[in-house]
């Protein structure tokens, strides 16, 4: 027979070599007939499955109030310094996405994992506060800059009603709201950040559609998925601030020296 040289490649999520595009196996055209959107799509070439219209949903959710959160963030202040600096579309909205990390939008991994092992162990949520502190790190998924108990944060409290109110179970974000019960004693802007509320929601989610095994939810946890999301959603409003700029012909930025300190070890 003939023998066929080992692919270089394997892909599971898009077909574009038939007559019609399908995404995980699904027709372009199907997709847009059932009116599956943005978060239907998200979950075809993500998760390789039709999820329910209530995750569907809610991925649209999470793209909408984490697309943007003004012109300080640090993205946004990347993106706008590269766009005045003369660069294109893409170097700057990468730059702006460069940014993202523990501290600030790219919490959400590390939060799922760390709710979902504390509550996995049983652990009460004040041990989980007093372990994290004893070894000296931050809890991943609390705390904000800005925001606090006394200026609470709409897009969590959004979210927060969403998910308890269409999920089947979501006893990941209830210890995740009970760990920021503990910490907000400690001091009020000790919250359940955006990366928190959507990363213990992510793993109520993989864990109670019952269509993920349990170890396809761990894996996906470990993999970054939950990350993605944030990535996505900030990739609008990156986008948005790069328009603004140029839009406004906006000069090369260059910061002042008054807001500088230099300090010359050898003076
Ligand atoms: N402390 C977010 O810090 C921030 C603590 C904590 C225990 C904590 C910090 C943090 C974990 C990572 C995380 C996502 C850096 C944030 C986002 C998207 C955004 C952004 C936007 C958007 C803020 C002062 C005191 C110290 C600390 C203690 C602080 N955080 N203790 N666990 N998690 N969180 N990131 O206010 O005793 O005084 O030494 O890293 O979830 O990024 O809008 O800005 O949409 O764009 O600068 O919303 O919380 O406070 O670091 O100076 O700490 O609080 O140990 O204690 P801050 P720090 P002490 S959402």
């Amino acid at each position: 027979g003939i023998i066929r040289k080992p692919a270089a490649f394997i892909s599971t999520i898009c077909d574009e070599r038939g007559q019609e595009l399908t995404y995980c196996g699904v027709p372009i055209s199907q997709v847009l007939e059932k009116q599956l959107g943005v978060g239907g799509t998200i979950s075809l070439l993500w998760f390789q499955r039709e999820l329910p219209d209530w995750a569907c949903k809610f991925f649209e959710l999470v793209l909408i109030v984490t697309a943007d959160h003004g012109p300080a963030v640090s993205g946004a202040h990347n993106t706008m310094v590269t766009a005045r600096a003369g660069k294109d579309l893409i170097s700057s909205v990468v730059s702006g996405l460069l940014t993202i990390g523990d501290r600030f939008g790219g919490a959400l991994d590390r939060a799922a994992a760390d709710f979902c092992a504390a509550y996995d162990r049983g652990q009460h949520p004040q041990e989980f506060v007093n372990e994290k502190r004893a070894k000296g790190e931050l809890i991943m998924g609390i705390g904000h800059r800005v925001k606090s108990i006394n200026n609470p944060d709409s897009r969590v409290r959004e979210l927060k009603a969403y998910v308890t109110s269409r999920w089947p179970a979501w006893p990941v974000t209830r210890y995740a709201l009970d760990v920021e019960a503990v910490t907000t004693r400690k001091k009020p802007n000790l919250i359940l950040n955006v990366d928190g509320i959507v990363a213990a929601a992510m793993v109520d989610l993989f864990r109670h559609t019952n269509l993920f095994t349990a170890e396809e939810g761990n894996n996906y946890i470990q993999m970054g998925t939950i990350n993605a999301l944030f990535v996505l959603g900030r990739t609008i409003g990156l986008v948005g601030h790069y328009l603004d700029q140029k839009r406004m012909k906006q000069p090369l930025y260059r910061h002042p020296w008054d807001d500088i300190t230099y300090m010359s070890p050898l003076n």
